[in-house]
């Protein structure tokens, strides 16, 4: 038998590949056992302590959304349920949004979980957990206790000068931001280098940001130290050391 032209043998490769990758598709095993995607907007972070917890969750699923399960507890209190509820859903896209009544007996100060269980018209299940703060309102500024400059900035990499801090808020600490802003004539100018650091809640922090030294800065000018301080409910506390700093070289 003569041998098929190179052509209609790809050809018909083409066509088996085709239609094996097409009954994968519409109507294939991966459409049924696809299970709902669940994603939280809220609760999240940290939130004022208040009688209730805004929830807001966003549901998709490939086939259809039929029903969620809701629970949220407090970590703190031995994982204590104070909310479930069970809610229909519908079609490929669906959403929640509600407010979750916090009963007057119960103390959700602390770490709260919230837990959420999405079903499909296939029967396929979402599990996802979520964890957020709840404290009590902070509407008090962050404290610095010391902002404190040692040795001395130059252009020269190889050496660096650092800022000492020393800060503490009553709830918890979000971020600190020292920059170095130039001085001139007693007016201040532009930035000329700035650290920031971001902390996870504590209630107190000590450290050292460094500044290594850089071409860019020029021997002789002057600048002054800067340092801003945010609580994690956005409180600020802000300093400008009085101080003027010269460059070296
Ligand atoms: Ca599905
Ligand atoms: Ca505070």
């Amino acid at each position: 038998m003569k041998p098929l032209p190179r052509h209609l043998v790809l050809t018909s490769l083409f066509i088996v590949l085709t239609i094996t990758l097409n009954s994968c598709g519409a109507g294939g095993d991966d459409e049924r056992t696809s299970a709902p995607t669940v994603n939280i907007i809220r609760p999240q972070d940290t939130l004022n302590l208040s009688d209730k917890v805004p929830v807001e969750i966003l549901f998709s699923d490939n086939s259809g959304l039929v029903s969620a399960e809701i629970t949220i507890g407090n970590a703190d209190q031995g994982n204590l349920v104070y909310h479930f509820s069970r809610r229909g859903l519908s079609g490929l896209n669906d959403n929640l949004s509600f407010e979750a009544i916090i009963p007057p007996a119960i103390d959700a100060e602390g770490k709260n979980y919230i837990i959420i269980k999405c079903y499909d018209e296939d029967g396929n299940e979402t599990f996802i957990e979520g964890t957020f703060y709840l404290q009590e309102n902070d509407d008090i500024q962050p404290v610095i206790h010391m902002i404190q400059p040692q040795g001395i900035l130059t252009p020269d990499p190889q050496t660096s000068m650092s800022v000492f801090y020393d800060v503490t808020d009553e709830t918890g600490l979000d971020s600190l931001r020292v920059s170095l802003i130039s001085s001139v004539s007693g007016n201040l100018g532009n930035e000329i280098a700035s650290k920031a650091l971001k902390f996870n809640g504590e209630q107190n922090a000590v450290g050292n940001f460094f500044f290594i030294g850089n071409s860019n800065y020029q021997t002789g000018s002057k600048y002054k130290v800067k340092a801003q301080l945010f609580d994690q409910f956005g409180n600020l506390s802000e300093i400008l050391l009085p101080n003027e700093y010269t460059i070296s070289n």
